[in-house]
């Protein structure tokens, strides 16, 4: 027994020993740190067991962010604290419940809340005014000295504004706008050398550069917190003022902070910050609430290393670990194969993530994920939970082959073929395919296309396997009797499903034209289609020529709409559906149905990957206005670099800012 256990603490102080030379000396780590806090939960849990098993090299035993020896050491005359962490919203009812039972505050207390920037932690100390030394965080009690990375960070005043005290010590986090760390990795790359992870580390590695020209390169910023030691001046009675003061000493400070009241206002304010997560210029973990009344901090004082007057409330991690258990190849609509990767199910940005699609086959082989990998899998947001990269040192002996391409399709077995230059591969099956059918058929329903309400995933397939359905109009024939043979399918719901079937005879022309799924027709082009044909006839008559005279259709997507209507099993099943009683409009509210109708942008300052016209175009395709000046009325403010004065007048009015990254996974969400 204590031979496992004692083979075990070996193992795992070694691989934590790689993980921290990796992430502290080499600043790029392999792993999330969820998962290095697994690890040394582990190695914990297993000392406590065993203290006879301790040993003075154990990671345990050496303290996190010790100096590396290289930097001059600062001793924190008051100790950097760390912070609790809450997880649940019941984690903020016990932290509020705690403080107003230790205090006797009856009502609801004040509480400063600002979020927890994902950077790193440091002290600066001003003597009469001027910076003097700046350190960082190290172990709590020591930090290194970075006095002369810290001046080059331009945000930091090297002398405060107007009268200062004798000594003031102040804290802040030091960190990487999300902007500076992608252009950072953006010209990494161009040189080919190593990019960075994350901006943490960014900034990390930004921060403790031996040489701080190489520091004043980087994009830096600071925001301040709090304050250390201070003589010659009587810090104001709360949070929120003692920030306010910090401010006019031209420390910069978070904007998105502010005083709220009772855990019912700090509840608010997570969600609220939780919404905003992705659209803000810098990474963020959670949140921070302080007790706002710094006597009532007093009172509370500190449990072991950390103030029972301050919580961090954090926000689900955004990339987990887990294991690859296969990757198989999904057959589209348009026969398209794509991999995909079967995953242990694992909790990541909130939700369990058991598939993720890796694209095609070009990304999976650059990306080199073969079955049995451990993966980095990230959910940030609302958006598509991707697979970010494969940790190597974890890959099982010996080694599975690399991904290969069927030769036939998984479905059907009708041969694959990938034409030279094309990242996708199709199955040749056509309409024989019943992946395919299946895929048509599902599109045909979807909510933009038909809409046929009730007619889910499950459904479609169990039609399309009893061979109930196999072009479109096959649904129009449906009765009650031969839904309710089907699984989970009782009279009522197979009588409202029949009833959903028969409202989505009447439709409109771009609807239709979407719903057929012709190759590289989405919404906006059935759109312009309909429009410049005005009805069915002419445009199934139509040559290639005239279907290029579209506004927005190119030579590809005219031929695939002239192939589409020369082929006569889709004039078959157009005429079908006739036949079946559908019938549509040339025009519809098909505008107001778009995704951003009703929704007003504002543009201001320069992006990067489009012009101003291509960002324009794209919203305006997905139903937005797109208007020159910002009012109340503007739903979203996108800004790039060296935005004007329309960012600041939307800060003034509360509107939410996207950034250029915010503003593509706004684009990318829509555009299915
Ligand atoms: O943004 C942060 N990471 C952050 C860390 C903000 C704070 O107000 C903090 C902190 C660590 C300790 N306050 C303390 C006392």
């Amino acid at each position: 027994m204590t031979k496992g256990v004692g083979a075990r603490l070996a193992a795992l102080r070694a691989e934590i020993a790689r993980h921290d030379h990796r992430y502290y000396v080499l600043d790029d780590p392999e792993i999330p740190d969820a998962e290095y806090d697994k690890l040394m939960a582990e190695l914990k849990g297993l000392e406590a067991a065993h203290p006879e098993l301790i040993t003075a090299d154990s990671p345990t035993q050496r303290v996190a962010g010790a100096p590396s020896g290289e930097f001059g050491e600062v001793v924190h005359q008051v100790p950097m604290l760390s912070l609790d962490n809450g997880f649940t919203e019941e984690d903020v009812a016990a932290f509020d419940r705690r403080a107003r039972e230790r205090l006797g505050t009856e009502g609801p207390l004040d509480y400063f809340a600002e979020p927890k920037l994902d950077g790193l932690a440091v002290t600066l100390v001003f003597k009469d005014g001027v910076l003097d030394r700046a350190a960082t965080r190290g172990d709590g009690v020591k930090g290194e000295d970075v006095t002369p990375n810290v001046r080059t960070i331009r945000a930091c005043p090297l002398r405060l504004h107007g009268e200062a005290p004798r000594l003031l010590e102040v804290r802040g986090e030091v960190f990487m706008p999300i902007a500076g760390f992608e252009r950072l990795n953006r010209e990494a790359e161009g040189r080919g050398e190593k990019t960075f992870v994350n901006p943490r580390n960014a900034a990390a590695g930004s921060l403790r550069q031996l040489d701080p020209r190489i520091t004043a390169a980087r994009p830096l910023r600071v925001y301040f917190y709090g304050l250390g030691v201070v003589s010659g001046w009587r810090p104001p009675e709360t949070q929120s003022g003692l920030i306010k003061a910090l401010e006019t000493w031209g420390l910069p400070v978070c904007p998105h902070s502010e005083r709220v009241r009772g855990a019912e206002g700090c509840l608010e304010y997570y969600r609220a910050m939780g919404r905003r997560r992705a659209s803000l210029p810098y990474q963020i973990d959670g949140v921070v609430f302080k007790v706002d009344r710094r006597a009532d901090q007093e009172r509370l004082g500190y449990v072991s290393r950390a103030p029972r007057w301050a919580l961090a409330q954090k926000f689900p991690a955004e990339e987990a670990t887990t294991r690859v258990r296969a990757i198989e190849f999904q057959v589209g609509r348009t026969g398209a194969l794509t991999p995909v990767a079967r995953l242990e199910p694992v909790f990541v940005g909130g939700v369990t993530v058991s598939n993720v699609t890796l694209h095609n086959l070009d990304e999976v082989w650059r990306k080199d994920v073969r079955e049995g990998d451990t993966v980095v899998v990230r959910r940030a947001g609302d958006v598509i939970p991707e697979l970010v990269r494969v940790i190597p040192g974890r890959r099982p002996k010996p080694e599975p082959h690399r991904v290969q391409l069927p030769r036939h399709c998984p479905v059907c077995h009708s041969v694959v073929i990938k034409p030279e230059g094309e990242a996708v591969a199709r199955c040749t099956g056509g309409f024989t395919c019943p992946a395919q059918r299946q895929e048509a058929i599902r599109h045909f329903a979807s909510r933009r296309a038909m809409d046929i309400e009730g007619l889910g995933d499950k459904l479609v397939e169990q039609l399309v396997e009893g061979a109930l359905v196999r072009a479109p109009a096959d649904l129009y024939t449906l009765t009650v009797e031969q839904l309710q043979g089907l699984e989970r399918m009782g009279e009522k719901s197979a009588a409202n499903l029949v009833k959903a079937i028969e409202h989505s005879k009447r439709t409109t022309l771009p609807r239709l034209l979407y719903a057929l799924g012709i190759r590289e027709v989405g919404e906006s082009t059935a759109l312009a289609l309909a429009r410049h044909f005005g009805e069915l006839d002419p445009l199934m008559g139509a040559s290639e020529d005239d279907i290029q005279r579209v506004p927005d259709v190119g030579p590809v997507v005219a031929a695939h709409v002239a192939a589409f209507f020369a082929s006569p099993e889709h004039r078959e099943a157009i005429r079908r559906l006739r036949d079946e009683g559908v019938r549509w409009e040339p025009f519809d509210q098909g505008a107001a149905a778009l995704p951003l109708s009703g929704q007003t942008f504002v543009l201001t300052g320069t992006l990067e990957g489009f012009s101003r016209e291509q960002a324009s175009e794209a919203l305006t395709a997905l139903g937005a206005k797109v208007s020159g000046s910002v009012s109340k009325k503007t739903r979203y403010v996108v800004a790039g670099a060296e935005p004007g004065s329309k960012l600041e007048k939307a800060r003034s009015l509360g509107i939410e800012v996207l950034d250029e990254d915010a503003l593509r996974r706004l684009l990318a969400r829509h555009h299915e």
